[in-house]
């Protein structure tokens, strides 16, 4: 193709826009006038150019044949990346020249195995209603529906916390939680940046769980998260502050309390919309709030929470039919 030399014209001027979360990078730099069919090839005059690279959606194909000993195979190559529990995740290379190159793969792979129902209901197609939780609704639904989950459920953050998994990875850790890399994150690409900070105290669960009383220490436990949150991304990753958006699900998917620690200018999908996501900012202040009134019930028994649960969610049919009555 012609436009192969073409692009070899190209002088890189600098970066646009970085969008991690569409596989997008946009660049600016120039082509030399020869670029355009109809110019003067002698002419020095240099074209502005901006060219923006896509990356291509996944062959469905790859769905029968992903490694290349299958015919036709998508991947040539693949590096565990960690494994813990049933989850295992790997970086993979289209093509086996670019293993330095892009050390991150150039796709990720997530592995669950054995998946359970949970699981594949999870990642199935669904759409999704909002519902409100009232604390009333909260101790006859989904108080009950937390409890029922057997502990390995949440096998790999025990694995973690035990020092048997992605020790490598820890960024931080003391007596009261850690902060490693998600499972999301690709280790490389600082502009999707995704840390997760885990307690130890498996008695707390979640949002609902978090309480005022200084004798519990859980407003000090966030603001510790936060502040050595930022230290890590600052020294290691030269990110200053403001630049981490720090949330808490809302339903969450694991009931072992944790804090998503994000680049603050990654769109990290539905995963950060309103009705699942809580800035931890703000739950410290609702915390902070209720310290004033020692004694009274708190914040998180007293409110009613509105989230987006879809229709294969375990909560679906109980909050269904509440939000019906109510
Ligand atoms: P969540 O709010 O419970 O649910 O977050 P979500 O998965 O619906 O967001 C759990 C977080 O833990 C997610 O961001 C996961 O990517 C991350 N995560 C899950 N597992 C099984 C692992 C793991 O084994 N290791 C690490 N490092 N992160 C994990």
């Amino acid at each position: 193709d012609i436009f192969e030399s073409k692009l070899q014209g190209f002088v890189f001027e600098r970066i646009l826009l970085e969008e991690p979360e569409k596989c997008r990078l946009t660049l600016l730099g120039s082509f030399p006038a020869s670029f355009l069919a109809h110019s003067n090839q002698e002419s020095t005059d240099l074209l502005s150019a901006i060219i923006r690279i896509e990356k291509t959606a996944v062959p469905l194909e790859i769905a029968q044949h992903i490694f290349p000993s299958q015919l036709g195979g998508f991947l040539s190559r693949v590096k565990r990346m960690e494994s813990t529990d049933i989850y295992t995740w790997l970086a993979g290379w289209i093509s086996a020249t670019s293993m330095e190159k892009q050390p991150q793969g150039d796709v990720k792979v997530n592995i669950i195995c054995p998946a359970t129902d949970v699981h594949i209901r999870k990642y199935s197609k669904q759409s999704s209603i909002l519902v409100r939780e009232t604390p009333d609704i909260y101790k006859r639904i989904v108080e009950p529906y937390i409890s029922a989950f057997p502990p390995e459920r949440t096998r790999w953050v025990t694995e973690i916390l035990e020092g048997r998994k992605e020790q490598s990875k820890i960024l931080f850790s003391s007596s009261d939680f850690i902060v490693l890399p998600d499972m999301k994150w690709d280790l490389h690409t600082i502009g999707s940046l995704y840390l997760i900070a885990i307690v130890r105290d498996e008695k707390l669960r979640s949002l609902r769980d978090l309480r005022a009383d200084k004798a519990l220490g859980h407003v000090t436990l966030l603001k510790s998260i936060r502040r050595e949150a930022s230290i890590i991304a600052e020294e290691k990753w030269g990110i200053v502050r403001g630049g981490l958006r720090m949330y808490i699900h809302y339903q969450p998917s694991y009931y072992h309390f944790h804090v998503h620690i994000i680049n603050a200018n990654y769109e990290a999908g539905m995963g950060m919309s309103v009705g699942q996501a809580h800035l931890l900012e703000d739950v410290i202040s609702l915390l902070e709030l209720d310290e004033a009134n020692p004694g009274t019930p708190g914040i998180f028994e007293k409110m009613t929470l509105t989230y987006g649960l879809g229709e294969q969610h375990g909560l679906y049919v109980a909050m269904k039919a509440a939000e019906a009555e109510g």
